[in-house]
């Protein structure tokens, strides 16, 4: 956390502290109970959520799903639905036993009224540096309620169909029996309160798509329903897959050949904690592993990827050995053993720790013990039954090693050819006059034109631009060795000057903010998808730091007289337009599209989107980049096909934008 978010969290608790103190002096008894528990969700959400932006507000779907999922791995529910209604309301249903409803002998309400309006210990995001783990019944249920203008749920039991109401949180109508029914299920409808929710209360289809397939891989046998009834003719999707986290693999590989028909699935054991794991190589050279925590994605990795690696490497190597296909000293190293890799990990446990920069990092060590223990067993064995399937994973990996060898001599060949050891940067960049990584930047532009703009336009003290033009190579279909005699990466792996893959060294990067600047349109939206896959690809930690960014250029230009104002998005338009044409309705404001960065001048870029006194910046996420390799991974493979859709759609998307 930074010191401003400290502090600004220190504030807080200090408010809600002094808030409490009031409330005492009203109230008494139970009551405060439920009111301070709701209370402190509202005053700090980010708590809760962790955060309230967009990523907040879709957070909030997640949290009431996972209640219905945890009645399914209960083994009561087969089928869930998630629907966006018209307005941005949510209604999630499943057809489990339905929340109870009996009376609680300790607050003499309905459970299913106290479900709602207590808030669980703790909650998700609380207590210390921990994320709690799931599995908690309702406990997403209170949170929900508290950041929604208005919330219902109708569960069907015993016959009847009982419904609550809330507002905010408060209840504003009690249990009520409203009709009856033959069958058993609970159904939540809530809005995210606009309150709340002060950047957008709009929800994104694909977010809640992409990640309710994620749970239907994830719970083999549920079905989930996504429908969006938002526009004119619904759209939907009915996902349910049999085959769990194999066909997580299968359809990560679909535009990939694999090396091997079958994919490989292993799952154990012991105590309350289990772990399933599902692999296929396929003849790319990347890694894919995703892995889940109780169903939760964690990024970062953690023990149940480290238990993973270490027996993958360590059987290849025996069974290489064993089968003489590794001569005596030799062997393959882990990068090497998972070169065209494509994995799901999958671990259930009851107390997950949560821990890493972004709390997406497993941290129980029990678990490295557990997925070691089952990869190491079944693997072996599956290797003896499979000789073919054996045979050419090692050859792979043996590939991968004289590959890896030959980068090696390539790098140093282009290092010696170029003499860039010796600190001289590319011709390319025009570097800032500053030292001082932590107060460096740089701009890595596309296009002459724009890259012209910006040299022009920046504050050279601290600002570098490194210009880039024509196509750029997809990582995806490239080894080390071609990313070093590239004429577009080598340039920008120099200018950063921290190395790249294994050999990655922060503490050597020039500049502590790198900074996208591409056209918003779909040219623009491929640079930055080819970037952000090379930079998760071969440097991640400077996404992990926070330290990649995309500059935010201004959509339209409005001129009234003399007076000229920029706005990056149509409802700013809208308001800037209003605002400059105050009462009068008849004065007339010239409203411009800027076309692309090129256009500008090196003085309006500057204003618009490099002064950091008046820029917009984006910090990348590691969950953008995910996204962005997974457009890679799962779009943009040999498949001249599922390109043309992803482009259509956002070219789509441009059009839409424009009007
Ligand atoms: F988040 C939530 F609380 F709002 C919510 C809960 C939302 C949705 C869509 C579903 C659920 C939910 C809860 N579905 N099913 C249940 N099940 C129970 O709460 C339940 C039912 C029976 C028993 C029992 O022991 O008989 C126990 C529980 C926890």
């Amino acid at each position: 956390m930074s010191d401003e978010t400290m502090q600004e969290e220190l504030k807080k608790e200090q408010e809600w502290e002094d808030s409490v103190t009031q409330t005492e002096h009203e109230y008494g008894g139970s009551e405060i109970q439920v009111l301070e528990g709701l209370e402190a969700v509202r005053k700090r959400p980010g708590m809760y959520i962790g955060s309230t932006s967009s990523s907040g507000l879709h957070h909030l779907v997640y949290e009431i799903v996972d209640n219905a999922i945890d009645e399914a791995l209960a083994g009561y529910c087969k089928h869930i639905t998630v629907d966006i209604l018209p307005g941005d309301v949510i209604k999630v249903t499943d057809d489990g036993r339905g929340v109870p409803v009996d009376i609680q002998p300790q607050t003499g309400r309905p459970a299913l009224e106290v479900v709602y309006t207590v808030l669980h210990a703790g909650g998700k995001f609380g207590g210390g540096g921990y994320k709690v783990s799931g599995g908690l019944h309702g406990v997403g249920g209170s949170v929900v309620n508290a950041l929604s203008e208005w919330m219902e749920v109708r569960v069907h039991k015993n016959g009847s169909i009982y419904e609550v109401k809330f507002s905010r949180g408060n209840m504003t109508q009690e249990m009520t029996v409203v009709g009856k029914t033959d069958r058993t299920g609970t159904e939540v409808v809530f809005k995210p309160d606009p309150e709340m929710f002060t950047d957008t209360t709009v929800y994104d289809y694909d977010i809640l798509h992409t990640r309710m397939r994620e749970e239907a891989f994830l719970n083999a046998g549920l079905h989930i329903t996504i429908t969006d009834q938002r526009g004119e003719e619904p759209v939907s999707d009915a996902m349910c897959y049999e085959g769990g986290i194999r066909e997580f693999v299968t359809y990560l590989n679909t535009n990939k050949t694999p090396l091997h028909e079958q994919v490989i699935y292993m799952a154990g054991q012991k105590d309350d904690a289990m772990a399933e794991v599902a692999f296929q190589y396929n003849d790319s050279y990347n890694e894919t592993i995703l892995s889940f925590a109780n169903n939760v994605h964690t990024p970062e990795g953690g023990m149940h990827e480290d238990g993973f690696k270490r027996a993958l490497t360590n059987v290849l190597n025996a069974y290489g050995k064993k089968m003489k296909l590794l001569k005596d000293d030799d062997k393959v190293s882990g990068e090497d053993c998972r070169e065209g890799l494509c994995c799901i990990i999958s671990v259930k446990l009851t107390e997950a720790q949560f821990e890493g920069q972004t709390k997406a990092k497993l941290g129980n060590s029990e678990i490295r013990t557990l997925v070691n223990a089952v990869v190491t067993d079944k693997l072996t064995e599956f290797l003896e039954e499979n000789p073919a399937i054996g045979k050419a994973i090692l050859d792979k990996a043996l590939t991968a090693s004289r590959a890896r060898e030959a980068a090696r001599k390539a790098r140093e060949s282009v290092r010696r050819k170029t003499g860039l050891e010796g600190g001289q940067m590319p011709e390319k960049l025009q570097d800032c006059n500053e030292r001082d990584p932590s107060l460096c930047e740089i701009y890595i532009v596309e296009g002459d034109s724009a890259g012209g703009s910006a040299i022009q336009g920046r504050d050279s003290r601290f600002q570098a631009i490194l210009s880039m033009w024509g196509k750029m190579l997809n990582v995806e279909k490239a080894r080390a060795d071609k990313i070093y005699g590239n004429d577009k990466l080598y340039p920008m792996i120099v200018a950063l000057g921290a190395g790249i893959g294994d050999e990655f060294d922060i503490e050597k990067l020039r500049y502590h903010k790198i900074i996208i600047m591409a056209d918003a349109d779909v040219d623009g939206a491929h640079i930055r998808t080819l970037l952000l896959t090379f930079f998760f690809r071969y440097m991640r930690p400077l996404i992990e730091k926070g330290y990649v960014y995309s500059a935010v250029p201004p959509l339209y230009k409005l001129t009234r007289g003399k007076t000229v104002r920029v706005a990056y998005s149509d409802p700013e338009r809208d308001a800037i337009s209003a605002e400059m044409r105050g009462d009068n309705p008849s004065v007339k404001i010239d409203i411009s599209r800027f076309k692309g960065l090129g256009e500008m001048d090196p003085h309006e870029l500057w204003e618009t989107t490099m002064d950091p006194e008046r820029r917009t910046l984006r910090r990348i996420t590691l969950d953008d980049a995910v996204k962005a390799d997974q457009i890679f991974t799962v779009l943009m493979g040999e498949e001249v096909e599922p390109r043309k859709e992803w482009i259509e759609k956002n070219a789509q998307y441009a059009v839409n934008i424009d009007i």
